[in-house]
């Protein structure tokens, strides 16, 4: 055999952009900011998502990296930020009760990328109901927090909407939707607490929610914070 073909075929291929291994979450949001913090708003169709999405996976959940942003709430999941990314993304930390769900919504125009940090959820899609386009704003009067559209796991047994995908997700994997893809919902139908991280870019404030039976947009979401930076918003209802 040819030596020198031989070794040059066996040698180890180092792709010249190597996909990072972040080893906390610290690393994570630095490169995240690195990723994403020169993108002009009209840009963000420009994000590797598939870079961004192997670099959450490579993040092995440590919980003494993330308690601070752990908190609980009866009867709905919170959202709790991270970091606001420099107005171009945001990071926040979900924690969800057993057997919660959140309301099928989209996301607004913006990539979604969620990783289990503990436990384990359900992600269920659907397709845009057909009369639906993405464009329709609710007036303001029917906003309400999207976390206080939770629902319970086994509500709505029978499904106007059309599911297109069902997938169990556990500890450190990471999905990814966006509304060119559809819509979903979102649940932890295990015995135990869940917690996610979730990354939207851009951030968004409102985003539509639907009801099952009907296929009905039922208004807005408004994406509150339960707490920001590991400091709660209104500790007088809030419970950890
Ligand atoms: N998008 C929902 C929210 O931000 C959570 S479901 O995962 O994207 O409240
Ligand atoms: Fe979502």
């Amino acid at each position: 055999m040819d030596r020198t073909t031989s070794e040059a075929t066996l040698a180890p291929v180092t792709p010249a952009t190597a996909n990072p291994t972040p080893k906390s979450l610290g690393d994570l949001v630095a490169f995240l900011h690195s990723q994403l913090d020169d993108k002009g708003i009209n840009e963000m169709d420009q994000v590797d998502v598939n870079k961004i999405q192997a670099a959450m996976e490579a993040y092995a959940s440590n919980i003494d990296e993330w308690s601070q942003f752990r908190h609980f709430d009866v009867g709905r999941y919170t959202r709790n930020l991270v970091d606001s990314g420099n107005g171009k993304f945001n990071l926040m930390i979900l924690c969800w009760p057993e057997g919660v769900a959140s309301p099928i919504h989209d996301h607004a125009g913006s990539h979604c990328l969620m990783k289990i940090l503990e436990g384990g959820l359900k992600e269920t899609r659907y397709a845009w109901p057909e009369d639906k386009g993405p464009k329709s704003t609710p007036p303001t009067s029917l906003l309400s927090s999207i976390t206080d559209q939770s629902v319970s796991v086994t509500e709505g047994a029978k499904c106007a909407m059309d599911i297109t995908l069902e997938t169990p997700l556990e500890l450190d994997q990471v999905a990814y939707i966006h509304d060119k893809i559809g819509l979903h919902r979102v649940s932890n139908p295990t015995s135990a607490p869940a917690v996610s991280l979730h990354l939207y870019c851009p951030p968004y404030e409102t985003c539509k929610t639907f009801d099952e039976r009907t296929s009905k947009c039922r208004g807005s979401g408004r994406a509150v914070f339960y707490s920001e930076g590991g400091v709660l918003k209104n500790p007088k209802t809030s419970s950890t």
